[in-house]
This record gives C-alpha cells, sequence and structure tokens, in this order.
C-alpha cells in the first residue's frame, strides 16, 4: 500500500521545500548584489550562495533515489532517519558554504557519509530481494540459521 510509504513521502516533501528555500535564498542573493540573469557571476558573497544551491541541487535527484529505494527494498525507517539527517546536513552545508567556502567542508563530509549509507542500505536491499525474488533464497534468512538465530 502507498500508505506504507509515508515517512519516506514526509521525508521527500520535507526536501522540496528545503530546496525551495535554497533556490529563494538565491533571488534574495541576486537582488542584494544586483546580479541579473542570466548572469552567474559577481561578488564571491553571491558566487557561494550560487553554487551551494546548485550544488545541492546536483544531488537531489541522487539524494531521493536512494532514500526511497533503501526504504522500500531495506527499511523505511533508517532509511527516513537517514533522510533527515541529511538534509540537516545540507542546510548546514548551505548556512557554511554561505559564510564562506571553508565553512562548507565538515557538513559536506557529514551528508557524503550519509548518502553513502543510504547507497549501502539501497544496495543491500535490492540485492537481498533480487536473491529473494528471483533465486528464490532468503539470504537474511540463511544468515539467521548460521548464527543460530532461529
Ligand atoms: C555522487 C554520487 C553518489 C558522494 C557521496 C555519496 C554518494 C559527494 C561529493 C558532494 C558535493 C560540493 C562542494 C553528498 C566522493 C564520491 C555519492 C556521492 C557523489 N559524494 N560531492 C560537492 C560539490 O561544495 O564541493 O555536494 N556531495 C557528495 O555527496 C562523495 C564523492
Amino acid at each position: 500500500m502507498l500508505e506504507d510509504a509515508v515517512g519516506l513521502a514526509a521525508v521527500t516533501v520535507l526536501a522540496v521545500l528545503e530546496q525551495a528555500y535554497f533556490s529563494l535564498q538565491v533571488i534574495y542573493a541576486r537582488r542584494k548584489y544586483s546580479v541579473s540573469p542570466p548572469a552567474t557571476t559577481g561578488p564571491p558573497e553571491f558566487e557561494r550562495v550560487f553554487r551551494a544551491q546548485a550544488n545541492c541541487s546536483e544531488y537531489f535527484p541522487v539524494f531521493i533515489t536512494v532514500l526511497w529505494t533503501a526504504g522500500v527494498f531495506f527499511s523505511q525507517g533508517l532509511s527516513s532517519v537517514c533522510g533527515l539527517l541529511y538534509l540537516y546536513g545540507r542546510l548546514c552545508y548551505f548556512r557554511g558554504y554561505s559564510q564562506s567556502a571553508q565553512g562548507r567542508l565538515a557538513p559536506l563530509y557529514f551528508s557524503a557519509k550519509i548518502l553513502w549509507v543510504l547507497v549501502g542500505f539501497s544496495s543491500l536491499g535490492v540485492f537481498l530481494s533480487f536473491c529473494r525474488v528471483y533465486l528464490n533464497v532468503d539470504l537474511l534468512q540463511e544468515v539467521c540459521f548460521a548464527l543460530d538465530l532461529v
């Protein structure tokens, strides 16, 4: 049922709102520093806000893809928590980058780590589901048997 994915949907809507917030900041920065479209260059203060928004947008499709594949095939709870942490990391990244190029680094490393976790959950979840559906092997169950957990 689609209702089962409401946690992932909530994180997705929040992610879209965050992207809208970043875009609004670019519009304000254009006004503040008098940089009219299509120009994308200007004072460093403007260019940092512009690049922060562009970089967050660039990773948005990757983030949404692994959020949903990890959530559907691995764990919705873990995936949603990682999703919230990623969005928080990107907010810190945007604010840090708006201040200085150096200020973006710590939140960038944090966001990248969270994204790797989601990539890992997606890979594992899709692999296990594939084995179950096409090879009729429940690897998770096999591991539990092997470790004498059941
Ligand atoms: C591409 C595809 C999947 C990544 C981590 C995890 C999964 C990132 C690299 C950024 C930026 C910003 C700047 C959030 C070494 C493999 C990934 C993935 C990348 N990595 N860069 C950079 C441009 O200010 O410099 O936002 N974000 C990443 O992940 C690490 C990369």
